[in-house]
């Protein structure tokens, strides 16, 4: 691997910077991908290896980032549970038979993996070839609770208020989805792996809508499972937006990093996750409209905040489709002009 950054993050071993990439990197705010997406809907572009590839690489390509993280989506896994995922422009995922009832259950399965998802080990394996070793490739999945929310609110939400009834009201059934979820998630991460994942991130968007008891009884326990089901084969990173007060927990799964957003202090953080794992983080993409000097100076704090420690430079969340590209890119170059002695020197 020419630039291993990342993985030495990530393992623990000494960088002479902090590696960056940013959550949601391949997509809108690029005018290349842009174009795709007046021809292609955005299935296709999943589905089709070339574009999933093409797609992939841009930001390595444009923005310069220390990792590649696969173009697809978390609602390809219910799809390929059974149930109809529609992306609707400007409206976001739609899914127009959410599940409600017991007999629901019925229209879901536990599917063969490579009969449903085959199109993403073959982007996987199209990609690593075409990235020749030049960063990693990180492969993703949502995280159980984070797909539930979907599957059951049938559509985006700021509250996932129906989703977490649902798991409050029809406990049983809940954990019945929970556990096929896991079980997919757990071989579809395992083909991204054996395709050439160098890394794989669950992303549990909506971990921190759920207070610390039911975010390990809804959330963490199906988490743990997967991270030891994949048991070492490659690092794992844990985002759980929101669920801070949980850092401790998640950081005992065996993970080895932790993603987090921009409303928990760098130290802090540290504090409640400990020292042998890597954090990963936090920048307010809002932030990234700012002016570039002013994108720079507080990129720079972030990087004095997170200090010597194990440390991937991330935005908090994903990038906004209106960022300008060179503010994105201004992002990126802090951290990649920035070396850890300017800690000591300063
Ligand atoms: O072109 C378009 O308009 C489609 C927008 C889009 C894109 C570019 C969607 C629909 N998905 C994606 C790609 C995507 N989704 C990636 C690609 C790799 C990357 O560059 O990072 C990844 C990792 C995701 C993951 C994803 N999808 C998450 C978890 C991360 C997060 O941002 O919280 C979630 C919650 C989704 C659901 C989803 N898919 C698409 C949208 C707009 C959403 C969010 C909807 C919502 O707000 O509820």
């Amino acid at each position: 691997m020419k630039n291993d950054l990342l993985l030495r993050a990530l393992s623990g071993e000494p960088t002479e910077r902090p590696p960056v990439w940013m959550m949601r990197q391949a997509g809108r705010y690029l005018p290349e991908y842009r174009v795709l997406r007046e021809k292609y809907g955005f299935f296709e572009r999943c589905r089709i290896p070339e574009l999933a590839c093409e797609i992939t690489l841009q930001p390595v390509d444009i923005i310069g980032v220390d990792a590649a993280i696969l173009f697809s989506d978390i609602l390809v896994v219910p799809q390929a549970m059974g149930m109809e995922v529609q992306l609707i422009e400007s409206k976001g995922p739609i899914l127009p038979d959410p599940i409600k009832t017991q007999k629901d259950l019925q229209r879901i399965t536990i599917p063969d993996i490579h009969d449903k998802l085959q199109y993403v080990f073959d982007a996987v394996a199209l990609i690593k070839k075409e990235l020749n070793d030049r960063v990693p490739l990180i492969g993703f999945a949502g995280a159980p609770w984070t797909l539930l929310c979907y599957m059951v609110q049938g559509k985006g939400s700021k509250t996932f208020d129906e989703a977490r009834a649902f798991c409050y009201t029809q406990p049983e059934l809940a954990h019945q989805i929970l556990y096929m979820i896991t079980e997919t998630t757990i071989a579809y991460l395992k083909g991204q792996i054996k395709a050439g994942a160098d890394v794989v991130q669950i992303f549990d968007s909506w971990g921190g809508l759920l207070g610390p008891e039911d975010f390990e009884n809804i959330s963490l326990q199906y988490i743990r499972r997967i991270v030891k089901a994949i048991n070492g084969e490659v690092p794992v990173i844990i985002f759980a937006k929101g669920a801070w007060y949980s850092l401790k927990e998640m950081a005992a799964t065996g993970a080895a990093g932790l993603g987090i957003d921009w409303c928990i202090q760098p130290a802090l953080a540290r504090e409640f996750a400990g020292d042998n794992i890597t954090l990963q983080g936090n920048f307010d993409p809002a932030k990234l409209l700012s002016p570039i000097p002013v994108i720079k100076k507080e990129v720079t704090q972030m990087l004095h905040a997170f200090g010597n420690k194990r440390y991937i430079a991330n935005l908090g969340h994903g990038i906004l489709p209106n960022i300008p590209v060179d503010h994105a890119k201004a992002f990126v170059d802090t951290v990649r002009e920035w070396e850890y002695s300017s800690i000591n020197a300063n």
